[in-house]
């Protein structure tokens, strides 16, 4: 690793030569103002200093067509691996080997190498086996426990199974179809249209909270963006900064506070530099402050933060400082609809106290929509809006209990 450290005027200009002489790919491990020159403290000129790094190999390791055999050729041999520990089970459970233990091939797994499995193991050690694969057994029986499928009645089933396709989750399939029970007569329940749309309208009504960005009118409203890692909160700034300032014509400024490679700043710059609008690089919160205090001409400014580990704690008090100084107006908790509801409700548990809305991203992506109707079951914040592709500005729509519904349901027919 080559570790540098750069001096300038400005952020700007010190990133550029960070740029310049590491690559785009460089991290930022720290960054201060000082004051250089003067008397007595007084006089000086505020200095930005950054030390960066570089990997001496590229980040990104490319797959050689050596390695790539090496990897298919190791791909071949787990394969085959997996058929035989199959095969062997298959034939345990069938009583015709007296084994205990896992044994594949040569290999003893679990066990002491080059040892057979009942030749080594005690009485006490199959009893505690026994007894370790008992408890996994009851902790899977448990771990279910009120999420097994529950059968229902007539045409019910088909839909209770559709629903759960969708990847809406046990609990809220038994809801929706209790709801249609409550509501239709058992003639009725069988007629597809009549269900059909007492599901959706239950659907519409638990997502019945959306809102979207309104630009201030005195004074510059302020979104910041926060959520994990990649789920892409840049682009769709973006998308919102090129809706509101080339369609809506609005005044708008970028700022970012994701200073943790020189590439993230790029990413926005360069959507700034094609929209038309200022981008702000800023360090610290208190160079937040005054990048915000720049822009008081302006009806919005979006405030890109770095994404975040919900599981890691420094991380998360980073983004609560610079947020306690960016004073925002709305924070948008973006949540990829390609993430599992267990991962979301954990996303939204860590960020939640922080936002005020939330986005949903890379529903182009997801073959589970109903991921979504599991998160707004947990929560009293409002969808925002909902993004369907990578096109920057195109692929963002406002959400609404109607479109939401559409996703999460689906556009199909009646028909279950
Ligand atoms: N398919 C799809 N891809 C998207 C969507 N939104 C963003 N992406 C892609 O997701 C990737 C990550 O997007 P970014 O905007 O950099 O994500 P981010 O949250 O800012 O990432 P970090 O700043 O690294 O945390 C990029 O390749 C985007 O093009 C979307 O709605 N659909
Ligand atoms: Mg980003």
């Amino acid at each position: 690793m080559r570790v540098k450290r750069f001096v300038g005027e400005n952020v700007a200009e010190t990133m550029g030569k960070v740029k310049r002489e590491l690559g785009s790919e460089a991290v930022i491990l720290q960054t201060r103002q000082f004051k250089e020159g003067g008397f007595l403290g007084f006089f000086g000129k505020m200095k930005v200093e950054i030390t960066a790094a570089i990997e001496d190999r590229p980040a990104t390791k490319r797959v050689s067509p050596a390695s790539m055999e090496a990897y298919v050729a190791a791909a071949r041999s787990y394969s085959g691996y997996m058929e035989r520990e199959t095969q062997e089970h298959q034939a345990m459970s069938a009583g015709v080997s007296g084994g205990v233990g896992i044994s594949a091939g040569n290999r003893v797994l679990g066990g002491t190498p080059g040892m057979t499995a009942d030749a080594g193991d005690s009485l006490l050690q199959q009893e505690l086996r026994q007894m370790q694969s008992m408890l996994l057994q009851m902790n899977k029986q448990l771990t279910t426990l009120g999420q097994e499928n529950v059968v229902w009645p007539g045409a019910l089933q088909a839909w209770a199974e559709r629903l759960r396709e969708r990847g809406i989750q046990e609990p809220l399939v038994r809801r929706l179809l209790r709801q249609v029970q409550q509501s239709l007569s058992e003639p009725e329940r069988e007629e597809s249209e009549a269900v059909w749309a007492n599901i959706q309208d239950s659907v519409r009504r638990m997502c019945a909270q959306t809102a979207v960005i309104q630009p201030g009118v005195q004074k510059p409203r302020i979104v910041a963006l926060v959520g994990p890692t990649g789920v892409g909160k840049t682009t769709t700034i973006g998308k919102l900064a090129a809706g509101f300032s080339i369609v809506d014509k609005r005044k708008v400024a970028l700022i970012t506070a994701d200073t943790y490679r020189v590439a993230a700043v790029e990413q926005l710059k360069t959507f700034g530099e094609i929209i038309g609008v200022p981008v702000d690089v800023v360090m610290t919160p208190s160079g937040l402050r005054e990048a915000l205090s720049q822009h008081a001409d302006k009806e919005l400014i979006f405030i890109d933060t770095a994404g975040r580990s919900p599981q890691h704690e420094l991380h998360m008090s980073e983004l609560r400082a610079f947020l306690d100084r960016a004073q925002a107006d709305l924070t948008l908790l973006a949540m990829s609809a390609t993430t599992n509801t267990a991962d979301q409700i954990r996303v939204l548990n860590r960020f939640a106290p922080l936002a005020t809305h939330l986005i949903f991203t890379k529903l182009d992506e997801t073959m589970s929509p109903g991921n979504l109707l599991n998160v707004i079951d947990q929560t009293s914040l409002p969808v925002a809006y909902l993004t369907t592709g990578q096109n920057v500005p195109d692929d963002i729509e406002a959400a609404t209990p109607a479109r939401l519904t559409r996703y999460i349901l689906g556009e199909g027919s009646a028909h279950a």
